[in-house]
């Protein structure tokens, strides 16, 4: 088990510490605050799931006429689309242009076909993980349920089989090791925002913390 309250803090520390002295963003596509690295980190709460190809499964449940199960040969026979998008974690590191690889969440949700009243997403990881978005910040065009990036299959360090990404919210509003997506009428604070980050997440407006 990790020390959760150890994990906790400390990346809350790491993410309210100041920009890294001297390091001026002139590139727009950079936020405020966050400095461009060239490796990928990795953050998560120290769970690694055991979920391969053979067990994976993608539940989309809860307020839609069709509710979806997926398994990874039903997964792969969708459209697959490459997005490039950039990568923003509230702890201040960005990496550009990522090429993620998968199924647009548009193409996924229209499949389940959302009810009138669902307004709301709770994103379920293996691990346990959960975390909150509006349905329709869900329905861009650039968020991608993806299992490769880089030219290579997800790592499990990196939520592999399959995780979702949306570039328009730090990276935290993303689930590694994707398993479920479930939508509802009202909003239900994921992990991290159960714990103070706040619930919008835009990297370009600094939205790190409910009290900022
Ligand atoms: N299932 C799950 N998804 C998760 C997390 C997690 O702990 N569990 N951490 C989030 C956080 S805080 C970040 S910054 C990104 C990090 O993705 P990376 O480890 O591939 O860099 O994943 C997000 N998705
Ligand atoms: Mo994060």
């Amino acid at each position: 088990m990790p020390d959760w309250k150890k994990l906790i803090a400390g990346k809350v520390a790491l993410a309210k510490k100041g920009n890294i002295a001297g390091k001026v963003n002139a590139n727009q596509r950079i936020p405020a605050g966050q400095t461009e690295v060239k490796n990928f980190p990795i953050l998560d709460l120290g769970i690694l799931p055991d979920i391969n190809k053979t067990s994976w499964k993608l539940r989309i449940y809860g307020l839609v006429e069709n509710e979806i199960n997926l398994d990874w040969d039903a997964f792969q026979n969708l459209p697959q689309t490459t997005k490039v998008s950039d990568f923003h974690c509230v702890t201040r590191w960005t990496h550009l242009d990522m090429d993620w690889l998968g199924v647009k969440a548009q193409d996924l949700l229209m499949m389940a076909g959302p009810l009138e009243n669902a307004k709301f997403v709770t994103l379920h990881g293996y691990d346990g993980y959960t975390t909150n978005i509006d349905l329709v910040a869900l329905l861009d065009d650039d968020v991608i349920i993806a299992h490769s990036v880089l030219g290579y299959p997800l790592t499990t360090a990196h939520g592999g089989p399959v995780r979702i990404v949306v570039p328009k919210r730090y990276a935290w509003k993303g689930a590694k090791w994707l398993k479920a997506i479930e939508l509802h009428e009202e909003d239900r604070l994921g992990f991290w925002e159960l714990r103070g980050y706040h619930n919008d997440a835009d990297p370009f407006k600094e939205q790190r913390f409910s009290d900022s």
